[in-house]
C-alpha cells in the first residue's frame, strides 16, 4: 500500500542553541537538520512518499498536511509545546500522527493525543508498525523491546534535506555513554554501553552526504564520540583516509567526555580526520560538586590542562556548565566565570541544573521532596524544577551574573582572542557556500557587528587583533565574533 508520509520537526525556541543571530549572517535558517525524522522515514517501504516540514526553517502549511495519509513528529523536551501545536492541527485535518523521539520517550505520561506513541529507538519497532498498518491493525504503542545494535540503522534520508537551510549536516556514530552522570539522561534512554555503527556504515553516510552535495561542516551528534574508544580508534584512520580521498570536504565537529585529553592517539586520530570543534561536558570546576554528579571522569586529571592539551589538537573546546548543585559554594559564579576565562573557551553553555524525567537526580530529588515541576527542557531560561540547596533567587541572580559576564563584548573577545592563540591551524575548512557566499556573510558580520553595533569599537579592535596575530586563522576569528554576538544579544534578552 503506497502512503504518502509527512515527517514535521517541531519548533524550537530561541535559545543560546538556536544560533539564531549568528545563522541569519550566512542566510540559514537552522543550525542541523532533524536526524532522528530522516533516520525513520529510512526505515519506511520505498512505495511510501516523504517530504520533511522542519518548522525551524520553514513553516507548516495546511496544504502539506492535506497531502499527508499519516503524519510523523519527533521532539525533544523543548518542543513539546509546538509538538502539541503539530498534534492538533494534524488531527484537526484528520490525519493519522505518530510521534517519537526523547520528548515522548521520556515523559509518556502527559502527551499530546496522537494515534500511535513510539518509545525508545524505532529500529526494530517502526517496522512492526509498518507491517501491522499495513495489515490494518497498528496498535497504539509501541515501546522497543531493546536497544537495538546500530547495524540496523538504515542510511539516513537525507535527500529530504534543504540543504541550504542549514550550517551543518549530521551523522550518528554511536548512541550511548559509559558514564553514569547523575543528571544525564542519556544513559536512561539510550543506555550505558556505547553502541557504534560500522566504519563501513559512516562511509555510506558520508559518501551519501557527498553525492547531495554537502561540503562543510559535520556535526557527529553523539552522546560522547569516545564512549567505545576501542571502535572509535579503529574508526579515525578510516574518516581520515576517506577525507584525504575525496580532497576533504567535511570539518568535523561532535561531542566526547573530558577524558579525550588523556589519549594521544585519539587526539591525533581526530586531528587528522580533521576534527575542528569539540564539546565538552565539563560541568563545574568545583570537586565536591563533580563527585555529587558522579562525574569521576572529570576529577582524573586538571580540567584546565586537559582543554589546553585538547585545542593543541586544533579543536576549539565549546563545553557545558552547571550550577546549581547542593555541594556548590557561595563563590560559586567568579569560579565559573574564572574557569571560563582561564581555559579560552568561547562558547560556554552554562546552565542551571535540571532534573530531566527518570533520572538519578530525578529520583534523588522525589525521595527527597524537592521536586517542583517537569522540566521545560531548556536548562538556559534561568527557571528551577527543584529546590537548591542556595537560596533560588540568589543562584538564579548568579547564574545571570555569570552570562552577562563572559558574554560581555569585552570578555567574550579576549576569550575568543586566547581560543585563536591555542587552537593550532588546520588546512581552511571547506565551505558550502563558496567564495561568493563567505563574501556576503562577511559583509552581514561587518554591518551589524562593526557599523549597527553600540560594541562596535571592540569589534574592530578585535578584529585588528585577530588581523594582526593569527591572520591564517581570520576566517575562524570572524566566525567567532558572529556566534559571540547570538550569545551576546541572548543574555540581553
Ligand atoms: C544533535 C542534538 C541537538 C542539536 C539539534 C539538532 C536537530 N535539529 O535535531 C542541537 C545542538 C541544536 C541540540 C540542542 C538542544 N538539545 Co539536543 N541533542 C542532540 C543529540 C546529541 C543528537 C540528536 C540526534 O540527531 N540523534 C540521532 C537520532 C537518530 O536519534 P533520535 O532522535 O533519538 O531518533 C531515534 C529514536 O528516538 C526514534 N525517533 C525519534 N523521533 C521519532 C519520531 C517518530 C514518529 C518515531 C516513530 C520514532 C522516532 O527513532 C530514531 C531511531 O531509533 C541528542 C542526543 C541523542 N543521542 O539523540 C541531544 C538531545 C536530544 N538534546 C537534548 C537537549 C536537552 C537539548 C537542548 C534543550 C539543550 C539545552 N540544554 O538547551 C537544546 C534545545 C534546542 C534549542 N534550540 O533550544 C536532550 C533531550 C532530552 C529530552 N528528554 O528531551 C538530548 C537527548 C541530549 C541530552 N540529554 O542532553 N540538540
Ligand atoms: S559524560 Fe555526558 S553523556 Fe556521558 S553520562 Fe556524563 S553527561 Fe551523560
Amino acid at each position: 500500500m503506497a502512503m504518502k508520509i509527512l515527517l514535521v520537526y517541531p519548533e524550537f525556541p530561541d535559545t543560546y542553541w538556536s544560533f539564531r543571530h549568528a545563522l541569519s549572517f550566512e542566510g540559514k535558517r537552522s543550525a542541523f537538520p532533524p536526524l532522528g525524522l530522516l533516520t525513520i522515514s529510512a526505515m519506511m517501504p520505498d512505495a511510501w512518499e516523504r517530504r520533511l516540514v522542519d518548522l525551524n526553517v520553514q513553516p507548516l502549511k495546511p496544504a502539506d498536511i492535506e497531502w499527508a495519509d499519516v503524519v510523523f513528529a519527533s521532539a525533544m523536551i523543548v518542543q513539546k509545546k509546538s509538538l502539541r501545536r503539530v498534534v492538533d492541527l494534524s488531527k484537526a485535518h484528520g490525519k493519522r500522527v505518530v510521534i517519537g523521539g526523547p520528548y515522548v520517550t521520556t515523559s509518556a505520561g502527559h502527551l499530546p493525543q496522537a494515534d500511535h506513541i513510539f518509545l525508545g529507538e524505532a529500529e526494530m519497532t517502526l517496522p512492526e508498525f509498518v507491517c501491522d498498518l499495513e495489515r490494518g491493525e497498528p496498535k497504539r504503542i509501541y515501546q522497543a523491546a531493546e536497544r537495538p545494535a546500530l547495524s540496523a540503522t538504515p542510511i539516513p534520508d537525507f535527500q529530504l534535506v534543504d540543504l541550504r537551510r542549514y550550517s551543518a549536516m549530521s551523522v550518528q556514530y554511536s548512541r550511548g555513554c559509559p558514564f553514569q552522570c547523575e543528571f544525564c539522561d542519556i544513559i536512561e534512554i539510550y543506555g550505558r554501553v556505547p553502541r557504534t555503527k560500522s566504519n563501513e556504515q559512516i562511509v555510506a553516510e558520508l559518501d551519501a552526504l557527498l553525492r547531495i552535495g554537502w561540503r562543510g561542516m559535520v556535526f557527529i551528534v553523539d552522546d560522547n564520540f569516545i564512549g567505545n574508544k576501542r571502535n572509535v580508534k579503529r574508526l579515525l584512520p578510516v574518516l581520515a583516509d576517506w577525507s584525504e580521498r575525496h580532497d576533504h570536504p567535511f570539518s568535523f565537529i561532535t561531542e566526547a567526555s573530558v577524558n579525550l585529553a588523556e589519549d594521544e592517539e585519539l587526539l591525533e586520530g581526530m586531528r587528522r580526520a580533521r576534527f575542528r570543534h569539540v564539546f565538552l561536558g565539563i560541568e563545574t570546576p568545583v570537586e565536591a560538586s563533580l563527585k555529587e554528579a558522579q562525574k569521576g571522569q572529570n576529577l582524573r586529571r586538571n580540567l584546565l590542562d586537559s582543554v589546553r592539551r585538547i585545542q593543541s589538537y586544533g579543536m576549539e573546546v565549546m563545553a557545558g556548565f552547571i550550577v546549581g548543585f547542593d555541594n556548590d559554594p557561595d563563590e560559586i559564579f567568579e569560579r565559573q566565570i574564572e574557569f571560563i576565562r582561564e581555559s579560552a573557551i568561547p562558547l560556554a553553555m552554562v546552565g542551571l541544573l535540571t532534573a530531566l524525567p527518570d533520572t538519578q537526580l530525578w529520583r534523588r530529588l522525589e525521595r527527597e521532596g524537592r521536586l517542583l515541576v517537569e522540566s521545560t527542557g531548556n536548562n538556559t531560561d534561568g527557571t528551577l524544577n527543584f529546590v537548591p540547596k542556595m537560596d533560588a533567587t540568589r543562584l538564579i541572580e548568579g547564574y545571570k551574573s555569570i552570562m552577562r559576564t563572559i558574554y560581555s563584548p569585552g570578555e567574550y573577545y579576549q576569550r575568543a582572542l586566547n581560543c585563536l592563540d591555542r587552537v593550532v591551524a588546520g588546512e581552511p575548512a571547506p565551505s558550502q557556500r563558496g567564495l561568493i557566499g563567505d563574501v556576503v556573510t562577511l559583509s552581514r558580520i561587518v554591518l551589524a557587528l562593526g557599523v549597527r553595533d553600540r560594541a562596535r569599537g571592540e569589534f574592530w579592535r578585535y578584529l585588528r587583533r585577530a588581523h594582526a596575530q593569527y591572520r591564517e586563522k581570520f576566517a575562524e576569528a570572524v566566525r567567532l565574533a558572529a556566534v559571540g554576538y547570538h550569545f551576546r544579544k541572548l543574555t540581553e534578552d
